[in-house]
């Protein structure tokens, strides 16, 4: 199996930690999406929407970030989704890929919008939903790292080094997260980039939304 993936691409880190906790064998192939990469002919005859990450496998490639994930985990061991916790661990993934991810990436790459501008609310009302996932518990499905706990630590370490600022027991489970080997080499390998584009928000801004 073959991963596209860009270590910035916070969709291709959730792959990548998936893969790398997992112990998948993945051979990793870095898209350059600033010089087309994204879209050359080859490129989007594996993934239609000219999107990262996508997997390559011996039944066709497969897009979506979280679809790769249910694709290895079908192939086994259960180590994303953990039994008996499954819809718990996808409702908060798309929780996060919704109200964390995507506005994250607003506030990332075009904050003067209107949905830039809606964004820091939009993220602290989520960061206010896992608080209340967390009371019980130190990852979002128990005592264990999940696909409940990917997206919105991977949208979180961005939101964080935006200038963003979450409530304590998120800021603690992040600091868990990051902790996770798989996590912390995905955050290694996006760091240049990281230092290159990522540019934090003012404090005008952030007192305006
Ligand atoms: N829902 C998709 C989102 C993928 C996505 O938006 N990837 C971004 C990089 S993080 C991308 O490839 N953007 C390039 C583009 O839209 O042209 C997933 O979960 O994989």
């Amino acid at each position: 199996m073959r991963l596209h993936f860009h270590p910035l691409s916070p969709y291709s880190r959730k792959a990548m930690v998936a893969v790398r906790l997992r112990g998948d064998a993945v051979e990793l192939q870095e898209v350059d999406p600033f010089s087309r990469g994204l879209r050359t002919a080859e490129f989007v005859a594996l993934s239609p929407y000219g999107k990262m990450p996508v997997l390559e496998t011996s039944e066709g490639p497969i897009c979506e970030s979280t679809s790769i994930i249910e694709y290895l985990e079908e192939q086994g061991p259960a180590v994303m989704l953990p039994p008996g916790r499954q819809r718990l661990a996808r409702h908060w993934d798309r929780l996060a890929d919704l109200y964390l991810m995507a506005p994250m990436a607003e506030l990332f790459w075009r904050r003067d919008t209107p949905l830039g501008l809606k964004a820091p609310a939009v993220c602290r009302k989520t960061w206010g939903l896992l608080a209340q996932q967390l009371a019980d518990r130190d990852f979002v499905c128990g005592d264990a790292f999940s696909l409940g706990d990917l997206s919105a630590a991977i949208a979180s370490d961005y939101l964080v080094r935006l200038g963003l600022e979450p409530p304590a027991p998120v800021a603690a489970w992040l600091q868990r997260c990051l902790a996770v080997p798989a996590m912390a080499w995905t955050v290694e390998l996006a760091e240049g980039h990281v230092q290159r584009f990522l540019k934090p928000l003012s404090a005008e801004f952030l007192a305006d939304s």
